[in-house]
């Protein structure tokens, strides 16, 4: 058996089909798949009965011949020389093969099997490319990468979403965004931006909340809002291009269909209300979206799409108040289109003025002198500034058509699940 390339291959069984004198084994490596065939009297003995002994999930080792094959399904198979079994494994709770899917909350509770599914596999994957392609993107466009701290002292994004931490005799909280740090930096660096978890306590059990997410926080100097739109719009078709370049057979598993968007479009917050209002909300001016008013929103679009500014009230208070039209504050949400659109992210213009701040703050119902070092630092020469913070797991959701937002974690976080 000379034949065929040496190989060496390690990786867990898939899945062993026995056909009288033949045996195949589907062996999942790291990259992908092989094909181990085995064909007794052409294989020693023991071989052949070590086969016998084989299950799934055993992580084995082989050594054989690598040989082309028009009848295999993956157009080549390797013919073994011999086969040691590393780890043994017990029968799976959960069947990865089968062809019906297992429940999610018996996947949740073995994800660390679940994880090895291809299909599960290829959705992360695509989300490394994802975390790749920002990355280069904002390297590319001059920005400098920091990271900002996670236990912190107060909240940025609305009180009543903190998880607290014993910060020694102290309390402190995990961060709910790198607002107020990316803000700091942006005096000293520019351009700036951090590709880092993000926490809120929030109790929603909707198909697009986390309690743990990540965020490409983004932050620059001497903005206007088409800028903002302008960068995140191209953000993202460069995450859409890298992922098609180098995912092909990922989004072949997932079923997923790719292409660049050729446009954005750009609608006004009333615009958006009378788009809902006429799908029969019940939605008063000076409201947000709610997960339902959102998704029948975004379901209109077959494009990505900015709404470029929104009434105060319902802003953070570190947006800019529109100067001519004091009702509206420069809050920019970017929306994911379609069946699985989501808010992809929110951003906008930030107010630099540290009196109108410390106003803000008040009418947040917050106290300024939990903001003290925040506020003082726009007293020293700070540039007019403004950025965006973009949710990894929504932007994953809306490209692979994901269901829920928790298939695009590998141990997502709700109120309920805290375990594996
Ligand atoms: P915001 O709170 O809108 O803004 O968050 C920014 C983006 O992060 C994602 N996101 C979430 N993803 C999953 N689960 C959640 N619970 C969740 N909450 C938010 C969304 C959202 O658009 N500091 C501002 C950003 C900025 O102005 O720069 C902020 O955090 O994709």
């Amino acid at each position: 058996m000379a034949e065929g390339k040496p190989v060496t291959i390690y990786g867990h069984v898939a899945t062993i089909r026995r056909k009288g004198k033949i045996a195949f084994i589907l062996l999942r490596t790291f990259e992908g798949e092989e094909q181990v065939t085995i064909k007794k009297g052409l294989v020693p003995e023991e071989l052949w009965s070590l086969v016998e002994e084989l299950g799934r999930e055993y992580f084995i080792k082989v050594q054989g011949r690598l040989v082309e094959s028009k009848i295999a399904r993956l157009g080549r198979e390797i013919i073994p020389e011999s086969i040691e079994v590393v780890s043994p494994s017990p029968p799976p709770p959960i069947d990865l093969y089968g062809k019906v899917e297992a429940e999610w909350p018996t996947r949740l509770k073995y994800r660390y099997l679940d994880i090895r599914r291809p299909k599960v596999k290829a959705i992360f994957k695509v989300r490394s490319t994802l975390m790749k392609a920002a990355r280069e993107f904002l390297y590319k466009e001059g920005f400098v990468e920091l990271n900002f701290p996670i236990i912190i002292a107060t909240a940025t994004e609305g009180g009543a979403e903190l998880f607290p931490v014993q910060y020694f005799d102290r309390q402190a909280f995990l961060a709910q965004s790198g607002q107020l740090y990316k803000q700091s930096a942006v005096a000293a660096f520019g351009k700036v931006f951090s590709i880092a978890p993000s926490f809120r306590a929030e109790k929603s059990r909707t198909r697009k909340h986390l309690t743990e997410f990540w965020q490409i926080d983004v932050e620059a100097a001497l903005v206007e809002p088409k800028d903002l739109m302008d960068l995140q719009f191209r953000l993202v078709n460069y995450i859409v291009e890298k992922i098609i370049e180098e995912n092909e057979k990922e989004l072949e598993l997932l079923g997923v269909k790719l292409e660049p968007w050729q446009s954005y479009q750009v609608i006004t917050y009333e615009e958006a209300l009378e788009i809902l209002r006429r799908k029969g909300f019940n939605i008063e001016w000076g409201e947000d979206f709610g997960a339902d008013e959102e998704r029948a929103l975004v379901k209109e679009f077959e494009e990505p799409f900015f709404i470029p500014e929104f009434p105060k009230d319902i802003t953070a208070f570190y947006y800019m108040v529109n100067r001519s039209n004091p009702k509206m504050a420069h809050r920019i949400d970017f929306m994911g289109p379609g069946e699985y659109g989501v808010e992809w992210s929110s951003g906008g213009l930030r107010e630099h003025d540290p009196e109108r701040l410390t106003q803000r703050i008040m009418e947040a119902g917050m106290r300024p002198e939990s903001f003290s070092w925040y506020l003082d630092m726009f007293k020293y020469g700070f540039p007019p500034h403004g950025g965006f913070g973009m949710g990894v797991e929504r932007l994953l959701q809306t490209l692979l058509k994901l269901e829920k937002i928790h298939e695009a974690a590998l141990y997502p976080r709700t109120p309920d699940i805290l375990e594996p």
